[in-house]
């Protein structure tokens, strides 16, 4: 599964925020660092479980360089960029360069306060792969995604325009077949090559591919058509420059498309996870309950608690 219903207590929460707390969230002052959850050396992110000053609750940080934007290549480089030489050899030069600080971000995101799903799910872990039937959706994973799923509230607080509404690019605001367009929390927007745009539906009681029927055929055409037509208009792309899919397990149990440029490998992309919302519309055409009845084959982490009853369940 990719992302966490264990979300905290909104009175427990606002314990958690004491005024340094606040403050530390600002710039870091006096975080502390217990833990080195997980690292990924090609795509240079590190996840980190912490504390801030004056919080017992935890934190966990992501920090991930971001790749080079081409607008601001020329002002980088013609700006004072400090280089320390590491060799010279005849025509051969190796720097470490320290570009000026408003050149030179590390996308940072912070989940506080953290449950242990969010440190489990951050974790570096075992990966495996599962054969769903659809008596262990109903038996196995159903129950767990009632009881154990990641919060919503997220979701909800941007289709409730509570979160994110400056960021929202498109909206149809129909309850049936209707939907926003926002950029997934991943992607800075700095460039169209790791473009990553997120369909959230106005409807609310979709948990995921498993729910669709015949009847979210309208939806499902509308954020492939809509969504696409617009997203292709705005960047500048055609229609085959995007990849749109769904995930099965998602993180989140709310309908959500994600789109995401061809060039872009997206951990999310991959087979076990990923689903094209064009097959998704075209194997319900074929059938109308494809979904409730389909096996489906998806990765889970170790320590994700759908792994767990799997385990418990004899299924692994
Ligand atoms: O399909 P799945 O549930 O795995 O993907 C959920 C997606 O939602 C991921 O790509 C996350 O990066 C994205 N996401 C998660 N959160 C908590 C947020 C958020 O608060 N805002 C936005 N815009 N995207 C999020």
């Amino acid at each position: 599964m990719a992302d966490d219903n264990t979300s905290m207590p909104a009175a427990k929460k606002a314990k958690c925020e004491s005024g340094d707390v606040q403050e530390a969230r600002k710039d870091f002052t006096g975080f502390v660092v217990d833990k080195v959850l997980n690292e990924v050396v090609q795509s240079k992110a590190i996840f980190v479980q912490g504390h801030f000053k004056g919080s017992d609750e935890p934190a966990v940080v992501i920090l991930e360089k971001t790749a080079f934007d081409r607008d601001t290549l020329g002002d980088m480089l013609s700006s004072r960029m400090e280089l320390q030489r590491i060799m010279q050899n005849d025509i051969y030069d190796v720097y470490n360069g320290y570009p000026p600080q408003n050149l030179n971000g590390i996308s940072t995101r912070i989940i506080y306060p953290a449950t242990e799903r969010h440190i489990m799910k951050y974790t570096s872990q075992q990966v495996y792969l599962i054969e769903e039937t659809a008596a262990d959706y109903q038996n196995i994973t159903l129950p767990s995604i009632t009881s154990r799923a990641f919060s919503i509230q997220w979701v909800y607080n941007i289709l409730d325009k509570k979160a994110e509404a400056d960021r929202i690019l498109y909206e149809d605001e129909d309850p049936e077949i209707g939907y926003l367009l926002a950029p997934d929390m991943k992607w800075d927007q700095t460039q169209i090559d790791n473009l990553h745009i997120d369909a959230i539906c106005h409807k609310r009681n979709i948990k995921s591919i498993r729910d669709l029927t015949e009847g979210h055929l309208p939806l499902l055409q509308n954020i492939k058509e809509k969504g696409t037509e617009f997203i292709c208009e705005k960047y500048g792309l055609t229609k085959n420059h995007l990849r749109v899919f769904l995930h099965y397990q998602p993180s989140y149990y709310h309908l959500h498309v994600h789109f995401t440029h061809i060039n872009f490998d997206a951990p999310g992309s991959r087979v076990g996870q990923a689903h094209l919302l064009s097959d998704v519309i075209d194997n319900i055409q074929l059938q109308h309950d494809y979904y409730q009845k389909k096996t489906m084959t998806f990765t889970v982490r170790e320590k994700d608690p759908l792994f767990q009853k799997f385990r418990e369940a004899g299924k692994v």
